[in-house]
């Protein structure tokens, strides 16, 4: 997400960051560009002007205090604004309450079952990382799609918590129904899914208002699409209008929007985002982080971002083992290859790149390619010996040819993946690095 102000801010950035001394046009190249970024990513056009005027302002009064600079002065202020925009410096972790229901609202198709199934997931995993198991219960009273309480159902299964299925079809009897067997049951957790409209309506609020009075929901989260651009404040305002809603959850984040409807819901709303989608499975949930979302839109990537998903997906110990091996600087083909498996155990590679620092121009075919590269890569270790792999080293040209042809490869993708590995002793310095010193880029 945010693609576009992405590129454009990197864009803004590049030249200025070389810049010893500021002009006055240079400032107002500057926020021509910045201008121009907002209003492509369809920011309200108020929401811009003030964006604006208050960087203008802070640039003028900053360049007389600051030793920075100019250059840097302009970086800081447009990163700190637009910081300010998304919610500030402060993390907002959300921790529901026990016992808590939780009802998801929205319009159709904006991705609520399944950011049902993702908040389930989500609770259960924060649980486990403290050694607790949580009583999570899903429920739907969306009786006007044909299968969608069916596809709840699955989706429970998938992530493993108990589903109730309310015998009456009637929303508000059948949200009540649902609300005494959560109570019965004693379950901690109540993720109560409704049925989405293609308009907001006012028959479709009267429903949902006497579902909330019915179920009396700890927390309401709209669930917005945000591909849905500018028109996602209205629907937004609208549900706020009229029942009322704790924070939201930014749904279809992975597509290529554009960053206005985030900018918006911050901007009018004043409300937290509390989750991103980021996927279409049930783990592609994040939480909504302001200071990584900036850095990002900035063009610095989210390394904390991919960090954290690879603490939570990789083995602790074979990442530490790993990480010993770099310092110890026997770093050796065998451990290349376990560290492809990793990767690939962290999603594809193109989840990865976006939250790369500079990665953000490059292409989903470049990506492909590179998948590919480490399918190759993988055949060419396998037709070593193990002594091959722990010392590259023994490989002389009539060995690459052998193992070229034993993997169907060639020499010159041998000769490639030595090079890699190179590069591969040099990322995981990286790596280490970064997982010691969180929060420092
Ligand atoms: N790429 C992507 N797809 C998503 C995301 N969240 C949901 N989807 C997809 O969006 C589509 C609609 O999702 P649902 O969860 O059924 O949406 P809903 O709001 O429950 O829809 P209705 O019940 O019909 O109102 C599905 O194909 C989901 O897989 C997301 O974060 N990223
Ligand atoms: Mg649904």
């Amino acid at each position: 997400m945010f693609d576009f102000l992405s590129q454009k801010f990197s864009g803004i950035l590049s030249w200025l960051k070389d810049k010893g001394r500021l002009e006055a046009a240079d400032i107002d190249k500057a926020l021509a560009q910045v201008r121009e970024a907002l209003i492509g990513a369809d920011v309200p056009y108020e929401l811009i002007e003030d964006f604006l005027a208050n960087i203008k302002n802070k640039i003028v009064g900053e360049e007389l205090k600051t030793k920075l600079s100019p250059g840097h002065v302009v970086i800081k202020i447009v990163h700190d604004e637009l910081l300010e925009f998304l919610g500030g410096k402060t993390e907002f972790q959300i921790s529901f309450q026990i016992p808590s229901v939780v009802m998801v609202l929205g319009l159709q198709g904006s991705g609520k079952t399944t950011s049902i199934a993702k908040l389930a997931k989500w609770v259960s995993k924060e649980a486990a990382k403290k050694g607790k198991n949580r009583r999570i219960l899903l429920a739907s009273v969306d009786f006007y799609r044909p299968a969608a309480v069916d596809q709840l159902e699955i989706l429970s299964k998938q992530v493993n918590v108990d589903f109730y299925r309310a015998q009456s079809t009637d929303p508000i009897k059948a949200a009540l129904e649902i609300y005494n067997y959560f109570k019965s049951k004693g379950y901690e957790y109540l993720f109560f899914d409704t049925a989405g409209r293609l308009h907001i309506d006012e028959k479709m609020m009267d429903e949902l208002k006497a579902i909330d009075e019915k179920i009396n929901p700890r927390y309401k989260i709209l669930v917005l699409d945000s591909m849905t651009g500018q028109e996602s404040l209205k629907v937004a305002e609208a549900f706020d209008k009229s029942i009322g809603f704790s924070g939201a959850l930014l749904t279809k984040m992975d597509s290529d929007t554009r960053g206005g409807a985030a900018f918006a819901f911050k901007y009018a709303l004043k409300k937290p985002i509390y989750f991103v989608g980021s996927g279409e499975k049930v783990e592609d949930l994040d939480l909504f982080l302001p200071e990584r979302m900036a850095t990002r839109i900035l063009g610095m990537g989210d390394v904390l971002s991919l960090i954290e998903k690879a603490e939570d997906s990789l083995d602790k110990k074979s990442q530490e083992d790993l990480a010993k091996k770099v310092m110890g600087g026997d770093f050796n083909l065998e451990d290349f290859s376990k560290q492809l498996d990793m990767m690939s155990k962290m999603g594809s590679i193109q989840k990865i790149a976006k939250y790369l620092p500079g990665m953000p121009n490059i292409t989903p075919e470049a990506m492909q390619a590179g998948e590919h590269e480490a399918k190759i890569f993988k055949c060419i270790i396998f037709s070593m010996t193990p002594k091959e792999r722990q010392i590259p080293k023994l490989l002389d040209s009539s060995r690459k040819q052998r193992i070229a042809k034993g993997s169907g490869t060639s020499v010159q993708e041998i000769n490639k993946l030595l090079e890699r590995l190179q590069q591969a002793k040099q990322f995981a310095k990286m790596f280490k690095k970064f997982g010691r010193g969180r929060g420092r880029f």
